[in-house]
Protein backbone atom coordinates (compact mmCIF):
# COMPACT_ATOMS: atom_id res chain seq x y z
CA UNK A 1 0.00 0.00 0.00
CA UNK A 2 1.35 3.14 -1.06
CA UNK A 3 1.66 6.18 2.14
CA UNK A 4 -1.43 8.83 2.08
CA UNK A 5 1.41 11.53 1.00
CA UNK A 6 2.09 9.41 -2.03
CA UNK A 7 -1.72 9.26 -3.07
CA UNK A 8 -1.78 13.03 -2.66
CA UNK A 9 -5.12 12.79 -1.06
CA UNK A 10 -7.25 15.89 -1.32
CA UNK A 11 -9.90 17.05 0.40
CA UNK A 12 -12.66 14.74 2.47
CA UNK A 13 -9.98 11.54 1.48
CA UNK A 14 -7.45 11.37 4.06
CA UNK A 15 -9.77 11.93 6.59
CA UNK A 16 -12.22 9.18 5.14
CA UNK A 17 -9.77 6.90 4.60
CA UNK A 18 -8.53 7.51 8.32
CA UNK A 19 -11.46 6.60 9.81
CA UNK A 20 -13.04 3.95 7.81
CA UNK A 21 -9.61 1.64 8.06
CA UNK A 22 -9.89 1.86 11.73
CA UNK A 23 -11.15 -1.53 14.17
CA UNK A 24 -13.89 0.62 15.11
CA UNK A 25 -14.87 2.63 11.81
CA UNK A 26 -15.46 6.23 12.24
CA UNK A 27 -15.99 9.32 10.40
CA UNK A 28 -15.78 12.96 11.17
CA UNK A 29 -18.95 15.06 12.21
CA UNK A 30 -17.69 17.86 10.19
CA UNK A 31 -17.87 15.95 6.86
CA UNK A 32 -21.86 15.80 7.26
CA UNK A 33 -21.48 19.56 6.00
CA UNK A 34 -21.86 19.14 2.22
CA UNK A 35 -24.39 20.95 0.47
CA UNK A 36 -26.86 18.46 0.60
CA UNK A 37 -25.91 17.33 4.49
CA UNK A 38 -25.81 21.82 4.89
CA UNK A 39 -29.76 21.57 3.61
CA UNK A 40 -30.71 18.60 5.55
CA UNK A 41 -29.40 20.33 8.69
CA UNK A 42 -31.44 22.98 8.11
CA UNK A 43 -34.32 21.07 7.89
CA UNK A 44 -33.83 19.03 11.14
CA UNK A 45 -33.59 22.25 13.28
CA UNK A 46 -37.54 22.84 12.18
CA UNK A 47 -38.33 19.92 13.62
CA UNK A 48 -40.69 19.26 16.51
CA UNK A 49 -38.65 16.45 17.89
CA UNK A 50 -35.22 18.78 17.21
CA UNK A 51 -36.00 21.46 20.08
CA UNK A 52 -32.02 22.53 20.46
CA UNK A 53 -32.34 25.37 17.93
CA UNK A 54 -35.51 26.77 18.96
CA UNK A 55 -34.76 26.31 22.41
CA UNK A 56 -31.74 28.38 22.46
CA UNK A 57 -33.50 30.88 19.72
CA UNK A 58 -35.73 31.70 22.77
CA UNK A 59 -32.88 32.08 25.26
CA UNK A 60 -31.24 34.55 23.20
CA UNK A 61 -34.33 36.95 22.15
CA UNK A 62 -35.41 37.06 26.22
CA UNK A 63 -31.80 37.88 26.75
CA UNK A 64 -30.79 39.74 23.79
CA UNK A 65 -30.63 43.05 25.14
CA UNK A 66 -29.12 41.74 28.28
CA UNK A 67 -26.41 39.91 26.94
CA UNK A 68 -25.28 42.42 24.27
CA UNK A 69 -25.38 45.28 27.03
CA UNK A 70 -22.78 43.13 29.35
CA UNK A 71 -20.45 43.00 25.49
CA UNK A 72 -20.10 47.15 25.76
CA UNK A 73 -19.62 49.57 23.10
CA UNK A 74 -18.76 49.11 19.53
CA UNK A 75 -17.67 45.26 19.36
CA UNK A 76 -17.12 43.14 16.07
CA UNK A 77 -18.77 39.68 16.14
CA UNK A 78 -16.96 36.30 14.98
CA UNK A 79 -18.88 33.06 15.09
CA UNK A 80 -17.33 29.70 15.04
CA UNK A 81 -19.10 27.55 12.46
CA UNK A 82 -22.06 29.95 11.96
CA UNK A 83 -23.67 27.96 9.22
CA UNK A 84 -26.91 30.35 7.82
CA UNK A 85 -26.36 32.26 11.00
CA UNK A 86 -30.06 32.44 11.67
CA UNK A 87 -30.03 32.44 15.50
CA UNK A 88 -27.20 35.16 15.00
CA UNK A 89 -29.82 37.71 13.29
CA UNK A 90 -31.27 37.69 17.18
CA UNK A 91 -28.21 39.17 18.29
CA UNK A 92 -26.97 41.42 15.71
CA UNK A 93 -31.08 42.90 15.62
CA UNK A 94 -30.28 44.30 19.43
CA UNK A 95 -26.47 44.87 18.38
CA UNK A 96 -27.27 47.46 15.35
CA UNK A 97 -29.52 49.48 17.93
CA UNK A 98 -26.69 49.68 20.25
CA UNK A 99 -23.96 50.67 17.73
CA UNK A 100 -23.33 52.87 14.50
CA UNK A 101 -22.15 49.40 12.37
CA UNK A 102 -21.23 45.83 13.03
CA UNK A 103 -18.54 44.18 11.22
CA UNK A 104 -19.29 40.13 11.57
CA UNK A 105 -16.69 37.25 11.02
CA UNK A 106 -18.50 34.25 10.53
CA UNK A 107 -16.54 31.13 10.23
CA UNK A 108 -17.80 27.86 8.62
CA UNK A 109 -17.04 24.60 6.62
CA UNK A 110 -20.04 24.98 4.58
CA UNK A 111 -19.46 27.35 1.94
CA UNK A 112 -22.71 27.35 0.83
CA UNK A 113 -24.06 28.18 4.09
CA UNK A 114 -21.90 30.98 4.64
CA UNK A 115 -23.06 32.33 1.10
CA UNK A 116 -26.94 32.65 2.35
CA UNK A 117 -25.86 33.93 5.25
CA UNK A 118 -23.82 37.19 3.66
CA UNK A 119 -26.67 37.40 1.17
CA UNK A 120 -29.58 37.50 4.03
CA UNK A 121 -27.88 39.55 6.35
CA UNK A 122 -26.89 41.88 3.50
CA UNK A 123 -30.49 42.19 2.57
CA UNK A 124 -32.04 42.69 6.18
CA UNK A 125 -29.35 44.38 8.00
CA UNK A 126 -27.85 48.09 6.13
CA UNK A 127 -25.08 48.53 9.28
CA UNK A 128 -23.61 44.63 9.36
CA UNK A 129 -20.70 43.87 7.58
CA UNK A 130 -20.26 40.30 6.35
CA UNK A 131 -16.77 39.10 5.81
CA UNK A 132 -17.06 35.00 5.54
CA UNK A 133 -14.31 32.71 6.52
CA UNK A 134 -14.87 29.17 4.92
CA UNK A 135 -12.59 26.64 7.04
CA UNK A 136 -12.46 24.39 10.24
CA UNK A 137 -11.44 25.78 13.90
CA UNK A 138 -7.46 24.67 12.72
CA UNK A 139 -6.55 28.03 12.39
CA UNK A 140 -8.20 30.88 14.46
CA UNK A 141 -5.76 33.50 13.59
CA UNK A 142 -8.91 35.26 12.00
CA UNK A 143 -10.09 36.22 15.55
CA UNK A 144 -7.40 38.32 16.55
CA UNK A 145 -6.64 40.24 12.83
CA UNK A 146 -9.25 42.68 13.95
CA UNK A 147 -9.30 44.82 17.00
CA UNK A 148 -11.12 44.55 20.65
CA UNK A 149 -13.57 45.05 21.83
CA UNK A 150 -14.86 41.33 20.51
CA UNK A 151 -17.49 38.79 21.19
CA UNK A 152 -16.89 35.26 19.82
CA UNK A 153 -20.18 33.16 18.94
CA UNK A 154 -20.04 29.67 19.44
CA UNK A 155 -23.36 28.77 20.15
CA UNK A 156 -26.27 25.55 18.70
CA UNK A 157 -23.67 23.48 20.66
CA UNK A 158 -21.26 22.58 18.28
CA UNK A 159 -18.72 22.40 20.86
CA UNK A 160 -20.96 19.37 21.79
CA UNK A 161 -19.27 17.27 18.67
CA UNK A 162 -15.55 17.24 21.24
CA UNK A 163 -13.80 15.01 23.33
CA UNK A 164 -14.26 17.42 26.94
CA UNK A 165 -10.23 18.28 26.61
CA UNK A 166 -10.28 18.47 22.66
CA UNK A 167 -13.50 21.03 23.96
CA UNK A 168 -11.15 22.90 26.58
CA UNK A 169 -8.26 23.13 23.87
CA UNK A 170 -10.77 24.87 21.56
CA UNK A 171 -11.87 27.16 23.87
CA UNK A 172 -7.93 27.77 25.00
CA UNK A 173 -6.91 28.22 21.74
CA UNK A 174 -10.31 31.17 21.22
CA UNK A 175 -8.52 32.80 24.24
CA UNK A 176 -5.38 32.72 22.62
CA UNK A 177 -6.79 35.22 20.37
CA UNK A 178 -8.65 37.38 22.47
CA UNK A 179 -7.46 40.56 24.73
CA UNK A 180 -8.73 41.30 28.09
CA UNK A 181 -12.13 42.62 27.87
CA UNK A 182 -13.58 40.65 24.97
CA UNK A 183 -16.04 38.20 25.85
CA UNK A 184 -17.66 34.70 24.28
CA UNK A 185 -21.19 33.30 24.35
CA UNK A 186 -21.18 29.42 23.97
CA UNK A 187 -24.66 27.42 23.63
CA UNK A 188 -24.33 24.38 25.10
CA UNK A 189 -27.61 20.81 25.07
CA UNK A 190 -28.44 20.21 28.89
CA UNK A 191 -28.79 16.68 30.36
CA UNK A 192 -32.42 15.97 30.24
CA UNK A 193 -34.70 12.68 30.02
CA UNK A 194 -33.37 9.88 27.73
CA UNK A 195 -36.33 9.84 25.55
CA UNK A 196 -36.42 13.64 24.63
CA UNK A 197 -32.76 13.29 23.68
CA UNK A 198 -33.51 10.09 21.40
CA UNK A 199 -36.42 11.45 19.62
CA UNK A 200 -34.11 14.58 18.79
CA UNK A 201 -32.13 12.44 17.00
CA UNK A 202 -33.69 10.17 15.61
CA UNK A 203 -37.40 11.99 14.41
CA UNK A 204 -39.95 10.48 12.82
CA UNK A 205 -40.04 11.76 9.47
CA UNK A 206 -36.84 10.41 9.14
CA UNK A 207 -34.33 13.79 8.46
CA UNK A 208 -31.87 13.18 10.84
CA UNK A 209 -31.36 9.30 9.39
CA UNK A 210 -31.56 10.88 5.56
CA UNK A 211 -28.42 13.18 7.18
CA UNK A 212 -26.58 10.68 8.62
CA UNK A 213 -26.47 8.53 5.19
CA UNK A 214 -25.87 11.38 3.67
CA UNK A 215 -22.09 10.75 4.64
CA UNK A 216 -21.92 7.34 2.74
CA UNK A 217 -23.45 9.49 -0.56
CA UNK A 218 -21.23 12.04 -0.10
CA UNK A 219 -18.15 9.62 -0.32
CA UNK A 220 -20.16 8.35 -3.54
CA UNK A 221 -20.06 11.28 -4.99
CA UNK A 222 -16.88 12.70 -4.01
CA UNK A 223 -14.91 9.57 -3.73
CA UNK A 224 -16.03 7.30 -6.23
CA UNK A 225 -17.88 4.91 -3.90
CA UNK A 226 -20.46 2.17 -4.00
CA UNK A 227 -22.03 2.52 -1.12
CA UNK A 228 -25.92 1.06 -0.67
CA UNK A 229 -27.54 4.10 1.73
CA UNK A 230 -30.22 0.98 1.96
CA UNK A 231 -28.21 -1.51 3.36
CA UNK A 232 -26.80 0.89 6.35
CA UNK A 233 -29.40 1.79 9.26
CA UNK A 234 -29.53 5.00 11.05
CA UNK A 235 -28.96 4.65 15.18
CA UNK A 236 -29.05 7.27 17.79
CA UNK A 237 -28.59 6.10 21.28
CA UNK A 238 -28.10 8.32 24.71
CA UNK A 239 -24.79 6.89 26.43
CA UNK A 240 -25.60 7.62 29.86
CA UNK A 241 -22.36 7.26 31.64
CA UNK A 242 -20.17 9.53 29.23
CA UNK A 243 -23.74 11.95 28.91
CA UNK A 244 -23.68 12.12 24.89
CA UNK A 245 -26.05 11.26 22.24
CA UNK A 246 -24.05 9.20 19.77
CA UNK A 247 -25.17 8.70 16.04
CA UNK A 248 -24.22 5.59 13.72
CA UNK A 249 -24.73 3.63 10.55
CA UNK A 250 -25.02 0.37 11.03
CA UNK A 251 -24.57 -2.19 8.82
CA UNK A 252 -27.70 -4.26 7.96
CA UNK A 253 -25.95 -7.03 6.35
CA UNK A 254 -22.39 -8.68 5.37
CA UNK A 255 -21.06 -6.40 2.60
CA UNK A 256 -18.64 -5.51 0.27
CA UNK A 257 -17.98 -1.52 -0.94
CA UNK A 258 -15.63 0.24 -3.08
CA UNK A 259 -14.14 3.00 -2.93
CA UNK A 260 -11.84 3.94 -5.80
CA UNK A 261 -10.50 7.46 -5.14
CA UNK A 262 -8.80 5.64 -2.01
CA UNK A 263 -8.44 2.51 -3.96
CA UNK A 264 -10.05 0.56 -1.21
CA UNK A 265 -12.53 -2.26 -0.82
CA UNK A 266 -14.11 -2.53 2.57
CA UNK A 267 -15.41 -5.37 3.88
CA UNK A 268 -18.51 -4.75 6.48
CA UNK A 269 -20.23 -7.51 8.49
CA UNK A 270 -24.11 -7.21 9.80
CA UNK A 271 -24.54 -5.42 12.79
CA UNK A 272 -20.80 -3.67 12.28
CA UNK A 273 -21.09 0.39 13.08
CA UNK A 274 -19.49 3.38 11.53
CA UNK A 275 -19.75 5.96 14.28
CA UNK A 276 -20.78 9.24 12.73
CA UNK A 277 -20.88 11.83 15.75
CA UNK A 278 -20.98 12.26 19.36
CA UNK A 279 -23.45 15.05 21.16
CA UNK A 280 -21.88 15.56 24.42
CA UNK A 281 -24.81 16.97 26.80
CA UNK A 282 -23.93 19.41 29.95
CA UNK A 283 -25.07 20.69 33.27
CA UNK A 284 -24.67 24.43 33.78
CA UNK A 285 -21.80 23.44 36.39
CA UNK A 286 -19.34 21.48 34.02
CA UNK A 287 -20.29 23.87 31.40
CA UNK A 288 -19.39 26.93 33.40
CA UNK A 289 -15.78 24.77 34.54
CA UNK A 290 -15.21 24.38 31.00
CA UNK A 291 -15.52 28.18 30.50
CA UNK A 292 -13.23 28.21 33.47
CA UNK A 293 -11.21 25.72 32.28
CA UNK A 294 -10.94 27.59 28.67
CA UNK A 295 -9.65 30.60 29.92
CA UNK A 296 -12.77 32.55 30.76
CA UNK A 297 -14.51 34.28 33.80
CA UNK A 298 -18.05 33.35 33.89
CA UNK A 299 -20.03 36.38 33.18
CA UNK A 300 -23.65 35.30 33.44
CA UNK A 301 -25.12 31.90 32.22
CA UNK A 302 -28.96 31.65 31.00
CA UNK A 303 -31.56 28.86 30.65
CA UNK A 304 -34.85 28.24 29.24
CA UNK A 305 -37.70 27.58 31.88
CA UNK A 306 -37.33 23.88 31.12
CA UNK A 307 -33.19 24.01 31.41
CA UNK A 308 -33.01 22.08 28.39
CA UNK A 309 -30.28 24.07 26.88
CA UNK A 310 -27.30 26.70 28.20
CA UNK A 311 -25.45 30.08 26.41
CA UNK A 312 -23.03 31.20 29.01
CA UNK A 313 -21.22 34.64 28.83
CA UNK A 314 -17.41 34.45 29.58
CA UNK A 315 -15.19 37.03 29.53
CA UNK A 316 -11.27 37.64 29.37
CA UNK A 317 -9.67 38.92 32.38
CA UNK A 318 -6.02 40.67 33.24
CA UNK A 319 -4.19 38.10 33.86
C1 LIG B 1 -24.72 20.84 14.99
C2 LIG B 1 -23.53 19.40 16.43
C3 LIG B 1 -25.17 20.88 17.32
O1 LIG B 1 -25.33 17.64 17.87
O2 LIG B 1 -27.36 18.35 17.81
C4 LIG B 1 -28.23 17.32 14.73
C5 LIG B 1 -25.77 18.08 14.88
N1 LIG B 1 -26.74 15.81 14.48
N2 LIG B 1 -28.84 16.14 14.52
C6 LIG B 1 -26.24 18.27 17.32
C7 LIG B 1 -26.90 17.11 14.71
C8 LIG B 1 -27.93 15.24 14.36
C9 LIG B 1 -25.96 19.02 16.02
N3 LIG B 1 -24.85 20.01 16.18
Amino acid sequence: MTTLEQRCLSGIAAEVLEGLSRPHRALPPKLFYDEEGSALFEQITCLPEYYPTRTEAAILTANADEICSRIGRDVSVSELGAGTATKTRILLNSLVRLQPSVDYFPLDVSHAALQLAKNELNADFETVNVYPHVGDFEDLSFLGAHASPRLVLYIGSSIGNLEQSDAIGLLKSVAHHLSPGDHLLLGVDLVKDRDVLVAAYDDQAGITAAFNKNLLSRINRELGGNFDTDAFQHVALWNESVARVEMHLESTQAQQVRIDALDQTLTFCRGERIHTENSYKYTVGRLENMMRSGGFEVEHTWTDPQSWFAVSLGVITES
